[in-house]
């Protein structure tokens, strides 16, 4: 009787025991069962492995050009200055298309000097370099032949894009292609599409947008990137097929060139990531002057991603009076760099050339400032990824294969810094981007700090950290400790 009741209740325990798992199994199955079937979603789950996205990935830096007619008004239009971003200046003074795009006659930039500015890149230790071929007001850098509104009918007449792009890639930095797809200039661009002849227009319109990329990837073969933008209208989201077609025809005729996120819309007109949750194009892109929060938001380290940022508080073309908004100081810049490289991702800090096509002294001396940074500590920012450790007061992880960067911004009064590693990590030493050794206390089972000089100067600097993993074998004298 009682080896029954034993029994009994050994399979009621085997049942009890069994059953979260099957629950597990079946929660791991449930979200994939229930997504929902799409034509125009995600191409691929997971980051892409190849090369040429690995080198996108190990870049970590690059700079944003936004240069167009809007940089000869500068934010001001008819003696009125507009504080808004100086690329929207057309809406802010309700100007019309055909007024805005007689800016055309004075676009003589005769400073301009492809190579100056790839030098200037190359200083500033930027990798690539993303270049507003067309923005939103429809003026192409290059000579389209879809289009009036070119560089080629300017006083000018020379063709901006291709020097840059010549320039750039002698200096080794890729270039990338910004592009957008909404354009005031077109008569046939519709933000909606209300009636049958919106949806005919708007059809031409795409076709036009066809054209235009096929021109640039075929003159311009060495592009590493489309990063489009102005796709957040219903009309572009109506037509998810049409953002498909898009990156895999430039796939097509650009073999591995990588394409952002923004792009993209599926079938319902999500944008980004597909209804099922799943990234669409190669990165994420939509972190505009700001950045995921380095502890709550560590879920984009699953992803390829990149951030752009504006000096000036929300200035992308040139602004005469750049300083009339909180305008950042270039160590700032600087930590925004590292912090994207902390979480995995890339960051693009963005310059408004002047219409004359100088840079504006600020900027040349905010990219001396972190070039100089970047030349002495750039092994901590380039080709490293997100190191997993948490994160302290005194500022950032960086990893690369066993090598974890403290890159500091906050130095304590005690000169001493916090550091936690995970468990079976330990810091075998720890020396500084000249390679001496710097003194590394363990103050509890996973807790060090380091300890340095009192001479040490409060600016950016890095400290490398040895470590070993003890993940893979047991430790038993450490284990009996707990
Ligand atoms: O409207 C544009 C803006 O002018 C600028 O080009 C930025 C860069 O990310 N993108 C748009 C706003 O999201």
């Amino acid at each position: 009787m009682l080896r029954m009741k034993n029994l009994w209740l050994w399979i009621i325990g085997c049942c009890l025991l069994a059953a979260p798992s099957v629950l597990n199994a079946q929660k791991k199955m449930l979200p994939a069962e229930q997504e929902i079937r799409l034509q125009y979603g995600a191409d691929r789950l997971g980051k892409r492995k190849d090369a040429a996205m690995k080198q996108f990935r190990d870049h970590r830096l690059g700079a944003f050009i936004h240069w167009g007619l809007y940089a000869i008004p500068g934010g001001e239009w008819n003696g009125k200055v507009y504080s808004g971003a100086a690329e929207w200046l057309k809406v802010w003074a309700k100007v019309s298309a055909d007024e805005w795009l007689t800016l055309m006659d004075q676009w003589n930039p005769t400073r301009f000097d492809a190579k100056k500015w790839a030098r200037m890149a190359k200083e500033m230790g930027v990798k690539y370099v993303k270049i507003t071929t067309k923005h939103h007001e429809g003026f192409c850098l290059w000579p389209s032949q879809y289009t009036e509104y070119t560089v080629a009918n300017t006083p000018f007449k020379r063709d901006i894009l291709g020097e840059l792009v010549k320039a750039y890639n002698a200096e080794n930095i890729d270039v990338h292609f910004y592009f957008s797809v909404m354009d005031w200039s077109h008569p046939d661009y519709r933000s909606s599409l209300k009636t049958k002849e919106d949806s005919i227009a708007f059809r031409r319109f795409l076709t036009f947008t066809d054209n235009q990329l096929k021109e640039l990837a075929t003159r311009y073969p060495t592009v590493k990137d489309f990063w489009f933008d102005g796709t957040w209208d219903a009309s572009i989201k109506q037509n998810g097929w049409w953002t498909a077609h898009v990156e895999q025809m430039l796939k097509e005729m650009v073999p591995g060139v990588t394409i952002n996120s923004r792009l993209r819309a599926d079938d319902y007109g999500k944008r980004h990531f597909d209804s099922n949750g799943h990234l669409m194009g190669d990165y994420e892109s939509g972190y505009e002057r700001r950045l995921p929060h380095p502890v709550k938001d560590l879920k984009v380290t699953q992803w390829d991603w990149e951030a752009c940022m504006t000096v000036p508080e929300n200035q992308w073309g040139y602004h005469k009076e750049w300083s009339l908004s909180y305008v950042k100081q270039p160590v700032e810049v600087l930590e925004r760099i590292v912090h994207a490289v902390s979480m995995g991702g890339n960051m693009v800090v963005n310059f408004g050339p002047q219409p004359d096509g100088d840079f504006r002294s600020e900027e040349k001396e905010l990219a001396q400032y972190i070039g100089r940074w970047m030349k002495k500590n750039g092994e901590a920012i380039y080709g490293c990824d997100y190191a997993g450790w948490e994160k302290q007061d005194w500022g950032y992880f960086t990893r690369k294969g066993d090598e974890v960067y403290m890159v500091v911004f906050q130095l304590p009064y005690s000169n001493r810094l916090q550091v936690k590693t995970p468990q079976g990590v330990n810091i075998i030493k720890a020396t500084n981007i000249e390679q001496k050794e710097v003194k590394v206390q363990e103050t509890a089972r996973n807790e060090y700090q380091v300890v340095l000089p009192a001479s040490t100067p409060n600016e950016p600097f890095v400290i490398r950290l040895h470590i070993e993993n003890k993940n893979q074998t047991s430790d038993k004298y450490r284990d009996a400790l707990t």
